[in-house]
């Protein structure tokens, strides 16, 4: 099974980012025979992410596609089930972007729901000490605005995929105690281990899955 992950640059006051740091780790583990993982690192840019993504997919046709960012304020692991056909920033991307009341795609529905099995995921790190939870919104930003994308082609370039948002590292965000990155690589190598044995029960043939769009 050939699984990519993303990470997102560093952006706004950030020094580092985590999901970037995370998936360099996930690269640079042992994992079994029968996955393979590749990484890319993508500009925290609203217009420029998924074309880089994009790139790597056709490079790579995976089977799965798993975006990871940061989100400064929360303190768990967030496996995101909705993304939301909206760009809104409070503040710019790293291209100086601030899109207000923005569609992702024109003709897109207005939400389209995470094609990971966020409870398959959810349980194989439910024994451990690590807080996780699925999520209900990614958010208005360059994150959401990806996952969005990633779903929506993900159709016509045949994959599953799906986003989770990280909580900072310590020290990386005033306030927020944070998760070490050793805990958070623990946890993300148990979830995308338990797709291989998910797989079974999974149908990969995307003319015969529910859509998933929230019409
Ligand atoms: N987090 C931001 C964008 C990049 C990242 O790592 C977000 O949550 O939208």
């Amino acid at each position: 099974m050939k699984v990519l992950v993303s990470g997102f640059e560093p952006f706004l006051e950030l020094t580092t980012n985590p999901s970037q740091q995370v998936i360099e780790r996930l690269s640079q583990t042992k994992w079994p025979l029968n996955l393979t993982l590749e990484r890319i690192t993508l500009p925290v840019s609203f217009k420029r992410s998924f074309d880089h993504l994009k790139t790597k997919i056709l490079e790579f046709e995976p089977e799965f596609v798993i975006a990871f960012g940061v989100a400064c304020s929360r303190i768990e692991i967030s496996i995101e089930r909705v993304a939301i056909n909206l760009q809104e920033a409070l503040s710019p991307d790293n291209d100086g972007s601030m899109p207000v009341e923005q569609k992702v795609v024109e003709q897109g529905p207005d939400g389209l729901f995470t094609q990971l099995p966020v409870k398959t995921m959810l349980s194989a790190v439910s024994n451990d000490n690590v807080a996780c939870d699925i999520s209900n919104t990614a958010g208005t930003y360059v994150c959401n605005s990806l996952m969005y994308q990633l779903l929506y082609n993900s159709y016509e370039l045949g994959y599953k995929g799906g986003f989770i948002h990280l909580p900072p590292t310590p020290n990386l965000v005033k306030g927020n105690p944070g998760v070490s990155l050793d805990v958070m690589t623990n946890a993300i190598y148990k979830m995308i281990s338990a797709l291989i044995t998910d797989k079974a029960t999974l149908n990969l043939d995307h003319n015969k899955i529910n859509t998933g769009r929230i019409d």
